[in-house]
C-alpha cells in the first residue's frame, strides 16, 4: 500500500488521522520499508468571511492538530492562545462575539487571507501553511471554491425568523445546534469543483478512509463537491469508512442533530446506509462499527457493505492508532489481487 487518502471533517477528522499517521510510523518503523504517503482531503463548508478574514476551521484543526499546535482540550484553535485582538474587535461590536478569533490563530488567518489576495488558490495557501506546521500528511481542501454551509433554520429565534438561513458555524457555535433545521444547503456549490488533486489523490489512492467525522456536513460536503464521486467511484481504491456513532450517539460533536435534518437512523447502521454500498450506487465497500454495535453485522451484509467492528473509541492516540489500523487491514483484505 503506498498511497492512502482520507476525507475528513474537523476534530474527529484531525485525531483520526493523528492515529493513523502513529500507526504508520510505528508499522514502516524500520528504514527499510517506506510508509505509505497520506493526502487528507478537508472539508471546507465551515469556512466563512469575518472581519475581513478567511476562516478554515476544519483545515485549520487538522494542520494544527498534526502540526501539535492544536488546544487539545478544545480539539480546535491554538494552544497557548490569548484573545486580546477579539476582545478589541468584540469592543467596536464588529463580527461574531461567540465565535473567538485567538490572538496566534489570527496570525493564520490573516496570512491566508493575504496570499489569497495576491491569487493563491487555497490549495497553494494550505501548502504554504503546512510548510511551517509540517504535519506530515499532504493537506488538500476539497476545492478552491467558497463552498458554504448554510442552515435553514425550522424555527426563529431573537435574532432570526423562521426560514431564514445561517451560516452552518452559527448555528454549530452560537446555538450549539440547539434550534431545529429544515435543510443543509451548501452555498456556492453548483460552482465550485473538486480540485485536480483531489481528483488525482482519489484516484491514485490504494486505500481511501472516511474518517469518523459528521456524516452530513463533513464527510457529506466533501462528497457533494462536483468531481468527488465520479473520483470515488473510479478509484481502483478500496473505500472503508468509520462510524461517527456508537451505540447510538455521535462520538462527538452533534452529529445526530444533522442526520435526523436529513433523515437518518443516527446509528452506525443509518450511516452505512446514508453513504450507501459501492456496488449499488454508493461508496462504501466497508465500514467499520464499534464493539457495541456488532449487532448490525448481519444488516450490513444486506446492505451489500462489508462490515466490521473494533474499539472505535478515540481516547488516545494509541486507541485510534489501532482503529486505523484495522480499517487499513480492512481494505488490504478487500484490495482486488
Ligand atoms: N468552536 C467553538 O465552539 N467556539 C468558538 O468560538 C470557535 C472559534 C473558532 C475559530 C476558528 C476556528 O478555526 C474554529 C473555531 N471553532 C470554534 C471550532 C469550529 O466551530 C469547529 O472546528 C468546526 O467548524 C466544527 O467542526
Amino acid at each position: 500500500m503506498e498511497r492512502i487518502t482520507v476525507l475528513a471533517g474537523g476534530v474527529g477528522g484531525a485525531r483520526f488521522v493523528r492515529g493513523l499517521r502513529a500507526h504508520l510510523t510505528d508499522a514502516f518503523a524500520d528504514a527499510g520499508s517506506k510508509a505509505p504517503e497520506v493526502t487528507v482531503v478537508a472539508n471546507t463548508g465551515d469556512d466563512m468571511w469575518l472581519n475581513g478574514l478567511r476562516i478554515c476551521p476544519d483545515l485549520d484543526t487538522v494542520m494544527y492538530t498534526l502540526g501539535d499546535g492544536v488546544d487539545e482540550d478544545q480539539g480546535w484553535g491554538r494552544s497557548g492562545e490569548s484573545r486580546r485582538a477579539a476582545a478589541e474587535i468584540s469592543a467596536y461590536g464588529r463580527g461574531w462575539d461567540w465565535f473567538t478569533l485567538g490572538d496566534l490563530d489570527l496570525g493564520t488567518h490573516i496570512v491566508r487571507t493575504d496570499m489569497l489576495r495576491e491569487g493563491a488558490t487555497l490549495t497553494r495557501v494550505t501548502e504554504a501553511l503546512c510548510q511551517r506546521w509540517r504535519p506530515g500528511v499532504r493537506l488538500l481542501p476539497m476545492s478552491d471554491q467558497p463552498v458554504e454551509t448554510h442552515v435553514r433554520l425550522a424555527q426563529g429565534t431573537s435574532e432570526h425568523m423562521a426560514g431564514e438561513l445561517i451560516h452552518f458555524e452559527e448555528w454549530w457555535v452560537r446555538y450549539r445546534a440547539g434550534i431545529p433545521v429544515s435543510e443543509f444547503i451548501q452555498v456556492g456549490l453548483e460552482q465550485a469543483s473538486a480540485t485536480p488533486e483531489v481528483i488525482e489523490a482519489i484516484g491514485s489512492a490504494d486505500a481511501i478512509i472516511m474518517c469518523p467525522s459528521n456524516p452530513v456536513v463533513s464527510v457529506g460536503t466533501i462528497m457533494a463537491v462536483p468531481g468527488v464521486r465520479d473520483a470515488l467511484d473510479s478509484t481502483d481504491a478500496r473505500i472503508v469508512g468509520l462510524s461517527p456513532i456508537i451505540g447510538g450517539s455521535a462520538v462527538r460533536g452533534m452529529a445526530e442533530q444533522c442526520l435526523q435534518t436529513v433523515g437518518v437512523d443516527a446509528t452506525a447502521l443509518g450511516v452505512a446506509g446514508f453513504y450507501g454500498a459501492r456496488t449499488r450506487g454508493g461508496v462504501l465497500d466497508g465500514w467499520l462499527m464499534d464493539v457495541t454495535d456488532a449487532e448490525y453485522l448481519p444488516s450490513l451484509k444486506e446492505l451489500g457493505i462489508r462490515g466490521a467492528t473494533a474499539p472505535l473509541w478515540m481516547t488516545d492516540t494509541q486507541a485510534t492508532a489501532a482503529m486505523a489500523s484495522a480499517a487499513l487491514d480492512m481494505a488490504t483484505s478487500m484490495a482486488t489481487p
